[in-house]
């Protein structure tokens, strides 16, 4: 599959470092999927445009983070019908995700894994909350769970996802913006690349996929059996080999991280 990087970021050739960062995953990481819901989705009642193109990096995402047993979060808008972020009441927005409507559902292309937790945002009429921590639980499952490192996808980048990330960095986690899986409104033109730049200064992270390994690191290297070492000599030791050339970073370059 080809990677999709959004036009916007993929563009800006200065001022980006080149890093030999690769994360690698654990139960104590946190993949937070932001509003990939059918009302900011193309033919929704708030489009976010070609937000669906979004998706298969997520799912991308998520294969990683349930492979790692990390932990998987979708968060939902989920607004009561007289909401004050509405039109109706002189907020900014159509309405949008309004609770228990086929337009607040999750996209049907969205991977979620059935044991991912599921924050509901945004519940109270007369507060506007863009943070997935904002009035939830989310930093209390969090703890809960001991995760120690937040990766952030979804929409909106201007919005949702700003607006988490601030508040995880503040709260002390560490926080990847993952850039190849999030797309902004763009109200204002610039505004997605705006919200990147003032994430990162807050102490964010950005990433791409290309700043995890090669797929072919999950080979169960560790797991062959003393056995199969006696059949197949030759194949393992080559495996090992290029393990440990990955492992220690010689096999690519990677652009994660932008300098200022
Ligand atoms: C959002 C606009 C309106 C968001 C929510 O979560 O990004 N944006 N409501
Ligand atoms: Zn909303």
């Amino acid at each position: 599959m080809q990677k999709f990087i959004p036009q916007v970021h993929a563009k800006k050739n200065e001022g980006w470092t080149f890093l030999n960062t690769s994360y690698s995953l654990t139960e104590y990481d946190a993949l937070i999927v932001l509003d990939i819901q059918i009302d900011f989705l193309p033919g929704g009642a708030l489009p976010i445009p070609n937000g669906d193109e979004i998706i298969p990096a997520i799912n991308s995402y998520i294969k990683r983070f349930k492979t790692a047993q990390a932990q998987i979060i979708a968060a939902r808008d989920w607004h009561p019908p007289n909401h004050t972020s509405f039109k109706a009441q002189n907020g900014p927005w159509p309405s949008h995700c309004i609770q228990d409507t086929a337009g607040a559902k999750f996209s049907p292309d969205l991977k979620l894994p059935p044991n991912a937790q599921i924050i509901s945002k945004a519940t109270q009429p007369d507060h506007e909350a863009y943070s997935a921590f904002d009035h939830t639980n989310l930093a209390d499952e969090l703890h809960k769970r001991n995760v120690k490192r937040l990766f952030t996808s979804g929409l909106a980048t201007d919005y949702c996802v700003l607006n988490t990330v601030l508040d995880a960095c503040r709260l002390g986690f560490e926080t990847i913006v993952l850039m190849d899986a999030t797309m902004g409104i763009n109200t204002t033109p610039g505004d997605a690349d705006r919200a990147l730049k003032t994430m990162h200064k807050n102490g964010a992270k950005l990433a791409t996929e290309m700043a995890f390994p090669d797929t072919t690191d999950a080979l169960p290297i560790e797991e062959t059996t003393p056995d199969a070492l006696a059949e197949k000599p030759s194949k393992l030791i080559e495996a090992k080999k290029k393990a440990r050339m990955r492992s220690k970073g010689t096999s690519k370059r990677i652009k994660t991280e932008q300098h200022h």
